[in-house]
């Protein structure tokens, strides 16, 4: 579907489709993305204010800036906007996180497996508050990365919380 405010190529990111990272901000928080599809992210929370939360299918903006650099950008149902800039070359992100106020004020109330939860979290978001919002702007290092293929199922599938032990410790 084509949308005038949509700068996504598909043809240009067909290199980012299928990769999936671990990645570590600078203030501690542990992150986990797999890229399904041009269109799509699942991602899975280790650590941080809403450590254990995970959501699969996530609709996201993915554009290319380079061949080793992409960005990726989406709006939560629970109101969080997060855009996310990833140099592979250099294993570095830069996230930016926008908080509303409610998920600054408790965040747990966030942590879930979302996809199950996703009509309460919107509820959430409409009773607000909203502002001011929370702005975490973090780097990060990409710790672990592989190229899993497009449109599966099986990368991102359970809770951090489940995870064998020292799956997020890995390194390569
Ligand atoms: C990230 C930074 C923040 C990220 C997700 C979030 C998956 C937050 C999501 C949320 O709390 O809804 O790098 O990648």
């Amino acid at each position: 579907m084509s949308n005038e405010f949509e700068s996504t190529k598909p043809e240009e990111i067909v290199r980012f489709v299928g990769r999936h990272f671990i990645y570590t901000y600078e203030n501690g928080w542990q992150y986990e993305i797999y890229i399904k599809n041009s269109t799509t992210i699942d991602y899975r929370i280790h650590s941080g204010i809403v450590g254990g939360r995970w959501v699969r299918d996530q609709k996201t903006h993915i554009v290319r800036l380079s061949d080793d650099v992409c960005k990726l950008s989406w709006d939560e149902p629970t109101g969080t906007a997060v855009s996310v800039a990833v140099n592979f070359a250099e294993r570095r992100i830069h996230g930016v996180i926008f908080f509303p106020r409610w998920i600054a004020e408790n965040p747990k109330k966030t942590v879930c497996f979302q996809n199950d939860h996703l009509d309460l979290m919107r509820k959430y978001r409409d009773e607000g508050p909203t502002y001011p919002k929370m702005v975490v702007d973090e780097f990060a290092h990409i710790s672990f990365l592989e190229d899993c293929g497009p449109d599966r199922e099986d990368v991102i599938a359970c809770a951090a919380g489940e995870l064998p032990d020292g799956y997020a410790a890995r390194r390569n």
